[in-house]
């Protein structure tokens, strides 16, 4: 009864993590319509901290040039590494490694264009039919992302995004359409990817232009409301499909710690950890924490509730805990004593002097992990998967079109470790799916030059290149871990 689990188990769901909106190109084929994901355009002559002040902010200007379709603009997410085409080969090169699940996401403008429209468009659903179809033949188990920062931009322009009341009827439209179309041959669903992400970027996740409105956390905060309502729709939908299916909340969770052991440290710490777990604490517990009354306060937010939309909440929760982990956050309740974090995407927090970082200045913990995973099990007590980690970094193809990314390699491997010590902490892990298993344009810079993957794509930030594939030696790696399952790793 009391015995330590001490390996993955047999069961683990060993595979990888992708979105349309940064594979997929084919922004104009098979109908689909523009998305959020469209207007992120990519200049290379600006200077490097500007890459992802668009991810941060849009601008009304910017996503009216996003629609002038004679833009000169380059826009890397509307090529993506173009899966459109290549999903055969990339999905064979997923089997090879022996992936037993593949985490991607629907492109809601593939299913409408407009995000409005009663019916669905028919191209769209055949083009996902043949995905997952090529996934089932291999036997991988598809995890579908319903939403993942590419929500139709017919809906922020003519409705103004998820603040909205009206959203949550075309998303529960949408999704009830995937629900039916791919019933039996997907069972795990995630609603929206990093849910709590809306502070960070609202224009990706919600469709808020900043410019737009005066009280940015009150918007936020009641699109975030409609999320919750429209995702428990989700449980109450594909469960009546098909009781199978499993519903998943999904947060960003790069596990805010105390840099120093003052006191006001600790509660600066439990304040972050909170503003991250608030989405999760909803979905999971089906009810707002008792906490969020102090701090919708502070933030001068005051949210429109339904007692309908509430009882929906309650009803109908999430069945397991996904996360996205790349790195801890040194949390400091006064940070201008404290060296900042440097990057291209300053995600907060002050540095960490026992941790080294990515070249984007992303701090590297893979004990973190564990924490992250024992943390958020003993709150939900709820299967969790661990639905994006990795290294983004600088890949160089040699002449012998082989990619040497052993810093890629130890990262990995040092992470899973602490994922096997999570396990053998009692901690029930579903699965382990890397992001971008292969390589794909930056969510938050738009550079095709920040990768992730096992697998190499030809390309550039400019997107020239001959989109080519290439097995990096992690490819390999990765292989005989899922092969060994787990075994194979090094300490
Ligand atoms: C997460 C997103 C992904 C992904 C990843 C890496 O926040 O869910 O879409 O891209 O971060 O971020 P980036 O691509 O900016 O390096």
């Amino acid at each position: 009864m009391f015995e330590v689990k001490k390996q993955f188990p047999n069961d683990f769901l060993w595979g990888g993590a992708t979105a349309a909106n940064q594979i997929e190109g084919g922004f104009n084929k098979g109908n689909k319509g523009l998305s959020v994901a469209d207007c992120y355009s990519f200049d290379e002559t600006l200077p490097k901290e500007n890459w992802s002040d668009l991810w941060k902010q849009m601008k009304n200007n910017q996503v009216k040039e996003a629609q002038n379709l004679n833009s000169k603009l380059y826009y890397p997410k509307r090529k993506g590494i173009e899966f459109y085409e290549h999903y055969i080969e990339d999905i064979a090169l997923f089997n090879e490694m022996g992936f037993k699940s593949y985490r991607f996401s629907i492109a809601w403008t593939r299913i409408f264009p407009k995000g409005d429209e009663e019916k669905p468009n028919k191209e769209g659903l055949e083009f996902y039919d043949k995905v997952i179809n090529e996934l089932v033949k291999y036997n991988i188990e598809p995890i579908v992302t319903i939403s993942h920062y590419e929500m139709p931009l017919y809906l922020v322009t003519h409705y103004g995004g998820w603040k909205n009341q009206k959203l949550i009827q075309f998303y529960r439209n949408y999704a009830k359409i995937l629900f039916t179309y791919f019933k039996g041959r997907v069972k795990y669903w995630i609603t929206f990817n990093e849910i709590n992400s809306i502070s960070r970027h609202p224009f990706k996740s919600v469709g808020i232009i900043k410019e737009n409105n005066d009280n940015l956390s009150q918007e936020s905060y009641q699109s975030a409301h409609y999320q919750f309502v429209a995702g428990a729709y989700d449980t109450l939908d594909a469960k009546n499909i098909d009781p199978n299916n499993k519903i998943g909340s999904m947060i960003s969770f790069q596990l805010p710690i105390p840099v120093s052991c003052h006191p006001d440290d600790i509660i600066e710490t439990l304040r972050q950890q909170r503003e991250a777990l608030f989405f999760s604490d909803v979905q999971v517990r089906g009810e707002y924490p008792k906490y969020s009354n102090r701090m919708f306060e502070a933030l001068g937010v005051s949210i429109q509730v339904t007692q309908e939309e509430l009882k929906v909440i309650k009803e109908n929760t999430a069945d397991f805990v996904a996360f996205s982990y790349y790195m801890s956050t040194a949390a400091s309740h006064d940070p201008s004593v404290y060296e900042r974090v440097e990057g291209n995407l300053l995600t907060g927090g002050v540095k960490n002097p026992y941790l080294e970082s990515s070249e984007w200045g992303w701090q590297i913990d893979p004990k973190g992990l564990r924490s992250a995973l024992n943390l958020l099990y003993d709150r939900y007590q709820l299967p969790i998967l661990i639905a994006e980690n990795g290294l983004g970094a600088i890949d160089t193809l040699n002449l012998n079109n082989q990619v040497e990314d052993d810093y890629r390699i130890k990262y990995l491997n040092d992470h899973l470790l602490q994922v096997l010590e999570s396990i053998k902490d009692g901690v029930e892990v579903m699965g382990y799916t890397p992001w971008g298993c292969i390589d794909s344009v930056s969510a938050s810079t738009s550079q095709m030059s920040k990768r992730y993957g096992f697998i190499y794509v030809d390309l550039d930030d400019s997107g020239q290149g001959t989109l080519k594939r290439f097995k990096k030696k992690s490819f390999y790696w990765y292989k005989e871990v899922i092969a060994s399952n787990g075994e194979d790793l090094s300490e």
